[in-house]
């Protein structure tokens, strides 16, 4: 992997560290959810009025002044349906209706819902996906360009929704609209919220919606907002995506897959514990990552109940009292982290393998093919970085991440100067050293 670090504008390098989320893999899920957990039990600010959740007449009184309260946000997670494969069908519009599959190397990556029907799936190797689709369409999915251009501007178009957008990887979105659910009920005013007042598209386990209970109008308030979010997304960029509105990121991220494609799911409260007993291992709970979840089958807690009845004091002894109250409130559903909005990536990284590289010509020739798509996204980018990592990953069998190696070093102050004005040269200067 190759990439260059703290990237900032040229007049103003004040940029922290950050990897950019979307390329770095390892533990993804586990990292991102860690970043923004608050440790500090915040359901002790809940406001009494908003606590109890009574219906008092008047329909402004569903609204609460702390936004901030755990169970009365209301968050929207929207992850794109079949994401690579939409791209391509946008780029070839001849491909729509048949099916096609993205690869990278010899691995489908994803897969149209055409193919999906064929057996299909992600993570498949190119021979099995040929095996059950004859005559399945092949996308090499290696330049990720048109994917990072198409998900920045899905994140924009929500940005004009609420300023509370925060990317997970690239085809997915946590929305906090909270403050534009107010604003709806602030509308609705002293007339009383309407009788016929439903919930768009599904509400996980069928419940029925309580138009006197202020979460369920909040809720329901958020899946039209949802909607309209998902028909903006498909008018004008012509992508479809699933979505779920939930009272926290966890929920929401949880049932947004309920049904997919193009489908979205609202939870209510009431079927908050059917929704986390519904998984079939800790593992499966979004901040969960697979060291945890590891470490928690070590003490045999294999079920969601498992989890949720293990002595928390053995677990805060096991696992450290942050990390066993975050993923003890989890189980039970409770996540009162916010969504934060990153900005742009701190970091612009590519990678590649090396297997088939057997001299140092070949890798330095591999090296430069980084550097220019690098070089080219730096341009674009505008900012300036302040220094340049290359890390090598030694695989093993048994071991997937075995052996990371890094050197850095800072980027020489001329470089973009260079780029403006000679542009991204087709022949980079590279030295490899032998050792
Ligand atoms: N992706 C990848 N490598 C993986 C998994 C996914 O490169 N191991 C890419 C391809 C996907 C995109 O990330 O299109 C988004 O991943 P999702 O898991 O959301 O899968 P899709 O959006 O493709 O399908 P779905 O409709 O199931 O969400
Ligand atoms: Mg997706
Ligand atoms: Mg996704």
């Amino acid at each position: 992997m190759m990439e260059f670090n703290e990237c900032g504008p040229a007049a103003d390098p004040q940029y922290s560290l950050q990897e950019e989320e979307e390329e770095e893999d390892d533990d993804d899920d586990e990292r991102e959810w860690r970043c923004t957990v608050d440790c500090i039990n915040r359901s002790l600010l809940t406001p009494a009025a908003a606590a109890s959740g009574e219906l008092t007449g008047d329909s402004y009184n569903y609204a609460i002044q702390d936004t901030d309260v755990p169970g009365y946000r209301v968050i929207v997670h929207i992850d794109l349906d079949c994401f690579y494969a939409q791209v391509e069908m946008i780029r070839n519009p001849e491909f729509k209706g048949f099916p096609l599959a993205v690869h990278q190397k010899h691995l489908v990556v994803t897969c149209n819902y055409e193919a999906r029907k064929y057996g299909v799936s992600k993570i498949m190797s190119v021979s099995e996906a040929k095996e059950k689709c004859p005559h399945v369409i092949l996308v090499c999915g290696e330049d990720l360009t048109p994917y990072r251009e198409i998900s920045y501007k899905i994140t924009e178009l929500l940005e004009g929704f609420s300023p509370l957008v925060e990317r997970l990887g690239f085809d997915e979105n946590f929305v906090d609209i909270t403050k534009l659910v107010e604003k709806r009920l602030q509308q609705i005013g002293s007339g009383g919220v309407p009788a016929d007042l439903s919930v768009i598209d599904h509400v996980y386990g069928n419940r029925a919606l309580n138009t006197a209970d202020a979460k369920h109008v909040r809720l329901a308030l958020g899946s039209q907002i949802a909607a309209e979010m998902r028909t903006a997304i498909y008018n004008r960029v012509g992508l479809t995506g699933s979505a779920g509105i939930a009272s926290n990121k966890l929920l929401a991220k949880l049932v947004s897959g309920t049904f997919k494609p193009n489908q979205q799911t609202t939870l209510l409260p009431e079927s908050i514990q059917d929704c986390m007993g519904s998984l079939m291992h800790p593992g499966q709970v979004p901040g969960i990552g697979p060291k945890t979840a590891q470490h928690l089958a070590f003490l045999r807690i294999g079920t969601i109940r498992g989890l949720q009845t293990f002595p928390l004091d053995l677990l805060e002894k096991d696992l450290g009292v942050c990390a066993a109250q975050r993923i003890h409130k989890l189980s039970f559903g409770v996540d009162d982290s916010s969504v934060t909005p990153r900005g742009p990536p701190q970091s612009l990284s590519d990678e590649d393998s090396f297997r088939r590289c057997s001299s140092l010509v070949e890798i330095r020739i591999k090296i430069e093919s980084l550097l220019i798509c690098l070089l080219t996204r730096l341009q674009k980018d505008g900012r300036t970085p302040r220094t340049i990592r290359l890390t090598i990953r030694r695989t093993s069998a048994t071991n997937k991440w075995f052996n990371r190696e890094s050197r850095q070093c800072p980027v020489p102050n001329q470089l973009m100067q260079k780029l403006n004005t000679e542009g991204v040269k087709t022949k980079c200067s590279i030295r490899v050293k032998p050792d």
